[in-house]
């Protein structure tokens, strides 16, 4: 075994029983072993031979038996032992620069962030700029560090793969001879992530060798390799691209192929086959003429899953999908009353100019101390403060909830009393995130089951690509959602979309009712609900699936409805 790694493992060892708050003397200890180890111009293996390890200075009895065990069986037990007890990523952390031990061992203790990917969204939560030994430069700084380690992982969420894509199609636009670019695979999709970038490109006349040149030359394309078949593989920002060209031909088909997914294309391809006909082999131009030619109404490209969309066509059974203008307003909006950045008067400008009819203000509930959750008496007082905003008359009315805090035993943060006069509760999970599906499932439903209760949050905890989320029995919880006329949450935050498309799809199956939801704290988060109109598209949810489609009237009346 080599110096290196044998240091590698003992300063490991080091960092774990710093993490895990042991004798900071012996950590201290580990680590200069470990430099002194990589440091040293014999193998480590001959002096452990000769008996000599001992000798270097910090060497105990103890340390020795260790590299010992290791190097005579490739393990090291301390370390596995430890490593049992701590969250991997922790150590992923640990690669954000400017992130030492001490301070990744605060946030998890203190935040519970166990990942770069939950780090993150405490960051754009402003949960850095409070804690002890931080602060909002601070926070700033380990989101850039984030940033830089982003660039080298695999998946993407949306909005930062798709921020990407149209830069790059601008880019590409430009290069000479190119007569159209278009974004296809998952991100014309709407996948909630990424995986790579696709684009479709066609080239004027025989100007190929020409695009090639310029595109191996151009500063912004990162490791291209050799081209194979007109296709072209490099990293743009980080983020790895297929470039695919295409002939004028059979842009439509391509386009078609390109876009997927490919469970969608395989069932076309079949679908071509049982009328004689090849579906790579088409000569169409024109994108909707493919499906025209199958016999298929025209498919938007955020239905392509294969999961009963090309059916659906043929039928002409097609969803009447939600549009952006169909949402007449939004709920779950935090203020500066919770950890939110804006006033309730600033909530009403920003409605007023949205054009929105509402706007349902939710703070956290007092569970949620560490983002100032409301006691009682602050719910008291801030809906005298709304009855008076909405008394000044504006077109945009204020309705007032809270979201509150599922417990562990799944009952609510309040007593009914504080919640009978509220416009509506959202029923949200915030800790205990990790826990087994039955007793998940059961919390929730009895959420749903309290009367209270007007809409389910956030229903699975997820964050995408940093945490699973808990798992439900879904069937249970859509039947109770039915039963007991509860809203589904679809939150648009790009890191949450949760409820999951696909659980959407399952809702809209059941007649439960979608509430489209920016959990917005600040400002730029409303933008996300043109997002989640997108994923509610890709969920087949049509304006009268949605709840906040709903005119003011019809909707306070769903609400006093659900109350009985
Ligand atoms: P991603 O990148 O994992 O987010 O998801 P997609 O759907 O963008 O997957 P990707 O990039 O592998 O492929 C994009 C589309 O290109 C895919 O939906 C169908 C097509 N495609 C990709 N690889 C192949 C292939 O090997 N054969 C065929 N026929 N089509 C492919
Ligand atoms: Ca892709
Ligand atoms: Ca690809
Ligand atoms: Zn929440």
């Amino acid at each position: 075994m080599e110096n290196e790694e044998i240091a590698k493992l003992i300063h490991q060892l080091g960092v774990a029983s710093e993490l895990l708050g042991e004798n900071p003397f012996k950590a201290r200890a580990y680590h200069s072993a470990a430099r002194t180890l990589s440091g040293l111009e014999e193998p480590a293996e001959v002096l452990l031979a000769e008996g000599r390890l001992g000798e270097l200075p910090g060497f105990g009895k103890a340390l020795v038996e260790k590299i010992g065990t290791l190097v005579s069986t490739g393990r090291l037990p301390q370390l596995e032992e430890r490593l049992e007890k701590l969250p991997p990523g922790l150590f992923e952390m640990l690669r954000i620069e400017g992130l030492g031990v001490k301070k990744v061992k605060k946030l998890w203790e203190t935040l519970e962030v166990t990942n770069p990917g939950e780090l993150e969204y405490a960051c754009l939560e402003n949960r850095l700029t409070g804690l002890p030994g931080f602060g909002p430069k601070s926070q700033a700084n380990v989101l850039a560090g984030i940033e830089r380690l982003k660039r080298y992982q695999k998946r993407r969420l949306y909005p930062e793969a798709y921020a990407a894509a149209s830069e790059l199609r601008e880019k590409v636009s430009a290069l000479q001879g190119v007569a159209r670019c278009k974004l296809v695979g998952s991100v014309r999709r709407l996948g909630e992530t990424v995986g790579d970038l696709d684009l479709l490109v066609l080239i004027e006349g025989d100007g190929r060798d020409a695009f090639a040149a310029e595109l191996g030359e151009a500063g912004w394309v990162e490791g291209l390799d050799q081209p194979f078949n007109g296709m072209f593989a490099f990293r743009y920002r980080g983020i790895e691209v297929d470039l695919c060209l295409a002939g004028q031909a059979r842009w439509g088909t391509q386009v078609v192929l390109n876009t997927g997914s490919a469970a969608h294309v395989e069932t076309l391809r079949k679908m071509a086959a049982d009328q004689g006909l090849d579906l790579t082999e088409l000569d169409i131009d024109d994108e909707e003429e493919v499906y025209r030619t199958l016999g298929l109404a025209f498919i938007p490209p955020e239905l392509r899953e294969g999961l009963g969309e090309i059916e659906a066509a043929r039928r002409g059974e097609l969803p009447d999908l939600i549009e952006n203008q169909d949402i007449r307003g939004v709920f779950h909006v935090h203020t500066e009353a919770s950890d939110g950045a804006q006033s309730l008067e600033g909530v009403v400008r920003l409605g007023e100019e949205l054009g929105y009819s509402y706007i349902g203000i939710s703070e956290h509930s007092r569970s949620a101390f560490y983002a100032g959750g409301l006691t009682v008496d602050d719910i008291y007082e801030q809906a005298e403060r709304i009855v008076e905003i909405n008394e000044r008359g504006s077109p945009c009315r204020l309705l007032h909830g809270i979201e509150s805090d599922i417990l562990a035993d799944g009952s609510l943060d309040y007593p009914d009393e504080a919640l009978e006069g509220l416009d509506f509760v959202i029923a949200s999970v915030h800790s205990g995130l990790r826990m087994p599906r039955d007793k998940a499932t059961e919390r929730i439903l009895a959420a749903i089951k309290n009367p209270m209760t007007s809409i389910l949050g956030h229903p699975t905890g997820r964050l995408l690509l940093a945490r699973e989320g808990y798992e439900l029995d879904w069937n249970r919880v859509l039947e109770a959602l039915v039963e007991h006329r509860v809203a589904l949450e679809l939150n648009t935050c790009p890191h949450r979309f949760d409820a999951d498309w696909r659980v959407l799809r399952r809702a809209r199956d059941f007649g439960i009712k979608v509430a489209v939801n920016p959990d917005a704290h600040r400002r730029a988060m409303f933008d996300t609900v043109g997002l989640g109109v997108g994923i509610a598209r890709k969920g087949w949810l049509t304006p009268e699936d949605v709840l906040n489609t709903r005119e003011l009237p019809e909707l306070m009346a769903w609400l006093k409805d659900r109350r009985g």
